[in-house]
């Protein structure tokens, strides 16, 4: 790994929870706040494939990213590593790092694995996001197997749970875990106590290893479809960004519902010379949370970027969202899209003993 610079060993902060829990959200959150302190932060995003949304956002709103393609962090720990290394010629003080939001066992393939680093970096210990929703929905009597096998997996190894989104849900359901907290990434609520805590060392790093079934994990990976895409579109008729992706999102969900293709996170970023708009659902029928500059003024050309994962075949997947894209009105060049099933997952190391885990030191 490099060491290039003689800068202050940068904390790695881990923010984990399943697809669509909050975690780009929460880090950019997170980067404003410490950038409030005087703290210079940098963030690694992460995908089963390449082209991602998250860090399309995270660039448009000015943070230093990185991103590991291809495959979860522990299956590409070396490329993790020299991520890692790469970023430290910003000097960041902390580098977030958000894992594929359907993965687990994060505390025996990367956070142990990453304790041999400490002279290098300073691992904070592993917040995993909740929402209330899906929490709701995946804790319940019939929930879809796989799903829940992976949400439950994420709960039970999380040094610190963080029910999200607390501007809309403010009561957070009991459940057994030893450190719990809300944060709110959209009012800011929680955020800077959430900060504190990770970065004072009363927490373990780690503190839970897994007792997992690769094979149900696997499983219940392969159980979605995941679609990355990216192209340029030359409307007709010169258009907004939001106007761009308002239709191509309603008949995406139209068309998904009337073939029981279930989203499980579907998000999108237009990028514009007069804006970028992003835009994103985490269920079928919901309305779009958007954001960026929903007033931008018509543009003749416009960089989309879209990624979704959904339970159902992915070859229908595919089939929906090339044709409900050649259906706009103008030229559409450059079109990528990778659209498969996530492989099993094959970590480049598991360390099924627990390390020492204390952080004794704070910024
Ligand atoms: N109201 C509200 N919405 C939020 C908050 N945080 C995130 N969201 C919304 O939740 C959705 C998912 O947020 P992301 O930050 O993309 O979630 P993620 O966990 O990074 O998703 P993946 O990377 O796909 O796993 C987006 O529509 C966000 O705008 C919050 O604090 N309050
Ligand atoms: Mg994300």
């Amino acid at each position: 790994m490099t060491t290039a610079t003689a800068a202050p060993k940068p904390w790695i902060a881990m923010v984990g929870g399943f697809l669509g829990a909050g975690k780009t959200t929460l880090i950019l959150a997170a980067a404003k706040e410490v950038s409030r302190r005087g703290i210079r932060s940098a963030v690694i995003l992460n995908d089963q494939g390449n082209v991602l949304v998250d860090t399309g956002y995270a660039t448009q709103s000015g943070m230093q990213a990185g991103e590991v393609t291809g495959g979860c962090f522990c299956c590409k720990l070396s490329d993790l590593l020299r991520v890692m290394g790469e970023l430290r010629e910003f000097q960041p003080d902390v580098i977030f790092a958000e894992p594929v939001g359907s993965c687990t066992d994060i505390s025996a393939t990367i956070l142990h694995p990453l304790l041999e680093y400490r002279d290098e970096f300073r691992l904070a210990p592993f917040s995993v996001l909740v929402d209330r929703e899906r929490a709701r929905s995946l804790l319940a009597d019939g929930a879809d197997p796989d799903l829940s096998f992976l949400f439950h997996k994420q709960l039970e190894e999380a040094d610190l749970i963080c029910w999200a989104k607390s501007d809309l849900y403010p009561d957070c359901p009991q459940i057994s875990a030893r450190h719990v907290r809300q944060v709110s990434a959209r009012s800011g609520q929680g955020v800077a106590a959430w900060l504190d805590e990770i970065f004072s060392g009363s927490l373990s790093v780690g503190s839970e290893i897994l007792d997992i079934d690769y094979e149900q994990y696997a499983r219940a990976e392969a159980a979605l479809a995941w679609l990355n895409l990216q192209v340029t579109i030359e409307p007709s008729v010169s258009s907004s960004p939001a106007v761009m992706l308002g239709p191509l999102l309603d008949h995406l969900d139209r068309e998904f519902t009337a073939n029981q293709i279930t989203i499980v996170h579907l998000k999108a970023i237009i990028d514009s010379p007069t804006g970028f708009v992003k835009a994103a659902m985490c269920a079928n029928g919901q309305e779009p949370a958007v954001e960026g500059a929903l007033d931008a003024s018509p543009a003749s050309q416009h960089e989309l970027l879209l990624n979704l994962r959904a339970v159902g075949s992915a070859q229908q997947v595919r089939e929906i969202v090339e044709r409900e894209l050649h259906r706009i009105d103008g030229n559409l060049t450059g079109l990528h899209v990778d659209c498969f099933h996530p492989a099993a997952p094959k970590p480049e190391r598991r360390m099924a003993r627990r390390e020492a885990t204390a952080t004794p030191q704070t910024f």
